[in-house]
């Protein structure tokens, strides 16, 4: 198999296994509430406290994880692909860049956070991003405009998610899709596969489990990330 121009989109499950938890599982991220339920900006309005302190948590468990066989499956890949390669995770921990760091990634490599990054923060009046590696208060001034606060640089549900434009022109070039650790509960990344296979590119789901677009791929690969990402990628040129 001979491919060239590839795109992957990971998602929560490529991280379960560094000890970061999924988000629909049943010990998943919000402990008794539903995601779609607090990851709003209504939610944001009516309770910063509990908002902020949530992502405070997360922020402050990323130094204690590292990235797993998985990413370093993907850095390795990108290290020695010779056509264009997107990465575009729709997980907002930073074990990617982390994997990514170590094993430099070949001239064509790009990766993208579409739904943000625990990482940063934004400003609520400008939209300007900041690193931002400690807490934020529930109202943390911002430094970019004298009346806005920084919020987390999180894409909430009824929110645009990042790059959009330049994630479609690389679906609409691919010829190799992979999805890895997803649910496809959460759009537009559920479509991914739809415009992959209109580009007549070859679409390929490694998962723990049957995702809910699962019937839209060529192929299926189950187990954990860990084991069926670099069995994967190690056939992969
Ligand atoms: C393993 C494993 C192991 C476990 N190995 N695998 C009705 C119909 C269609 C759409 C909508 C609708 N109503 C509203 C919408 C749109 C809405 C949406 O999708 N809602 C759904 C609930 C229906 N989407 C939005 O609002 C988005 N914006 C938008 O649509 O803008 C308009 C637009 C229009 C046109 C073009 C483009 C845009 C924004 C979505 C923002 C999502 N934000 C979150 C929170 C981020 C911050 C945070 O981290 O707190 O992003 S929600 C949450 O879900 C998070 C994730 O990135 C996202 C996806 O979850 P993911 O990664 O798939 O995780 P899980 O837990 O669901 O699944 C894990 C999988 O791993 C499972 O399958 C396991 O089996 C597997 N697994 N262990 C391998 N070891």
């Amino acid at each position: 198999m001979a491919h060239r121009n590839l795109v992957i989109l990971t998602g929560a499950g490529i991280s379960a296994e560094s000890g970061v938890p999924t988000f629909r599982a049943d010990d998943g991220l919000w402990m008794g509430h539903r995601i779609e339920d607090v990851a709003t900006p209504e939610a944001f309005a009516r309770d910063p406290v509990l908002v902020q302190d949530f992502y405070n948590q997360r922020r402050r468990q990323l130094p204690t994880v590292h990235p797993n066989a998985a990413h370093r499956a993907i850095a390795d890949l990108a290290a020695r692909w010779r056509g264009d390669f997107l990465l575009v995770t729709q997980n907002v921990d930073d074990l990617h860049d982390r994997a990514h760091a170590v094993t430099p990634p070949a001239h064509g490599f790009d990766l993208i956070h579409m739904h943000g990054e625990l990482l940063k923060a934004h400003c609520t009046r400008t939209g300007q991003v900041c690193d931002w590696p400690g807490d934020l208060a529930p109202d943390q001034p911002s430094p970019h405009h004298p009346q806005g606060r920084l919020r987390p640089h999180i894409v909430w549900f009824g929110e645009m998610p990042l790059h959009m434009d330049r994630i479609e022109a690389a679906l609409a070039a691919c010829d190799l899709f992979v999805a890895i650790g997803t649910s496809g509960a959460v759009w537009p990344a559920a479509g991914f596969v739809q415009l992959a296979r209109r580009a007549g590119a070859h679409t390929v789901e490694l998962n723990l489990e049957p995702s809910q677009v699962t019937d839209l791929f060529d192929e299926v690969r189950h187990g954990p990330a860990t084991a069926v990402v670099p069995a994967f990628f190690s056939s992969l040129t």
